[in-house]
């Protein structure tokens, strides 16, 4: 049997800070019907897809706004929907979310979290997103503010490789896809497929000179590392102008050999499809990026060494 996910990417265009939850879960529910009609089997929705992307504004700790971004529960009473329209399609999809939960100390934990759940509407896997860009304090000078530093806590979860749906499938969320040690340490847990969302400032107020190449930052990681990890990449945006911040769209599917096989067209909500064959990475994987044959670790300590 071949081992294959008919994927769709289901870029979302912008989420209004007023959208309710129930709102953008009948976006998400619209476009997960389309992908059922096109054939998917497993759809990517973004980073934080269920809310604007708050980390753009400074709030106190205990505002009831920034409280009300976090998911308390998942499936909660609003995201069920999801859940059960994607296990009739029998569609297995992934999902990033603020999640706030309690340890068995009662401390409250925030943190930027993406699942994979399977054609059943199982949660197969969770990830708590281990890079988090950005800054802790109110920085009055930029145009935007981005607080992930002061919103949510370092990910607990590692980098993980799940078995899913027939092939090993992993999970990233945005600024990860900037670090290579996220893809090796997936690939070397056999990762085929590397799943992730993101919500990309085209400005970055630090270095605006930048702002011109998001585009090209985003795919030459992207590229390169599905190549030097022999996997599939699935890349979905939040895009457009949301709340007055341009969003990059360029959603798209990377194959092992770094071709982008599909790509978003527009920054608005919009569905990408490819098929992603996992017998595909071992063409990299077996010969020019055999890790077995090829790698040598004892040169790279310095790579896991902790920091200064
Ligand atoms: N959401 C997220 O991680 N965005 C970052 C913006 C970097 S600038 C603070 C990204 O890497 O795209």
């Amino acid at each position: 049997m071949k081992r294959m996910l008919n994927v769709g990417v289901a870029q979302l265009g912008p989420i209004a800070r007023n959208e309710t939850r129930s709102d953008v879960v009948a976006r998400l529910i619209k476009l997960l019907t389309q992908a059922g009609e096109k054939g998917c089997n497993f759809v990517a929705f973004p980073e934080l897809a269920l809310t604007t992307f708050f980390p753009r504004w400074f709030f106190e700790d205990g505002d009831a706004e920034l409280a009300s971004y976090y998911e308390k529960e998942m499936p909660g009473a609003e995201t069920q929907p999801l859940f059960d329209k994607a296990a009739e399609l029998g569609i297995g999809f992934y999902l990033g979310y603020a999640e706030l939960t309690t340890d068995e100390q009662g401390n409250e934990r925030r943190f930027n979290t993406s699942i994979l759940v399977d054609d059943k509407g199982t949660i197969t896997g969770k990830y708590r997103k281990i890079h988090l860009p950005g800054h802790k304090e109110n920085e009055t000078w930029r145009p935007f503010q981005h607080l992930e530093k002061r919103y949510f806590e370092v990910g607990d979860t590692g980098f993980n490789s799940w078995d899913f749906m027939g092939g090993k499938v992993g999970m990233a969320l945005c600024n990860d896809r900037r670090w290579p040690e996220t893809y090796r340490v997936m690939a070397l847990q056999g990762a085929e497929m590397i799943v992730l969302g993101y919500n990309t400032p085209m400005h970055y107020p630090p270095v605006p000179q930048h702002d011109h190449l998001q585009g090209f930052h985003n795919h030459v990681v992207m590229q390169a590392s599905a190549y030097q990890n022999g996997c599939w990449i699935i890349a979905c945006a939040k895009a457009g102008k949301e709340e007055g911040c341009d969003l990059l769209g360029q959603s798209c599917i990377i194959a092992p050999t770094g071709e982008i096989v599909a790509m978003a067209t527009t920054v608005e909500d919009e569905l990408i499809v490819g098929e992603c064959d996992f017998e595909r990475t071992r063409e990299i994987k077996e010969h020019i990026f055999n890790f077995d044959l090829h790698r040598v670790p004892e040169e790279y300590k310095i790579i896991s060494a902790p920091k200064k």
